[in-house]
């Protein structure tokens, strides 16, 4: 009597059970299937003319709204005319990156530029598509 109402039930359970844990892992493996969310954002900035000074350079890769959501700097302390940069773990997504080249770290920025834009002007619109996973290149030349 009990034992006849339970076993229905225990076993509508089971395969609820069954179910849930089958849909997760198809959604868990289609998420590895995708290949994570995240890439790295590298390239090359090129200066005009080569440096002999120390200088700073910082690039950001920045929202829609010109806000940063990862960003790299670094100084460099021998004559060059380009520097590579790596930002890692950048959320799938469009972007602008955006490089300053600052001679003495004082401040003024010497250089200053976009991926894609024109001077010290970004594009029109976000440009530099970062994918879910693996390294994207953009280079900058500073025409300014
Ligand atoms: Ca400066």
């Amino acid at each position: 009597m009990g034992g006849r109402t339970r076993l229905p039930g225990g076993k509508l359970r089971f395969m609820e059970r069954y179910l849930i844990l089958t849909i997760a892992l198809i959604a868990a493996f289609s998420g590895c299937e995708a290949g994570g969310t995240r890439a790295t954002v590298a390239g090359t900035l090129a200066l005009p003319p080569a440096v002999t000074a120390t200088f700073t350079y910082y690039v950001w890769v920045e929202n829609d709204t010109y806000n940063p959501v990862a960003e790299t700097s670094g100084v460099v302390a021998v004559a060059a005319n380009s520097v590579n940069y790596s930002i890692s773990d950048v959320l799938y997504g469009t972007y602008y990156i955006h490089a300053v080249v600052d001679y003495t770290d004082d401040g003024p920025r010497e250089h200053e530029g976009y991926y894609g834009g024109v001077t010290v002007n970004p594009p029109s619109a976000p440009n530099a598509v970062a994918p879910s996973s693996g390294t994207v290149i953009f280079d900058i030349t500073f025409s300014h």
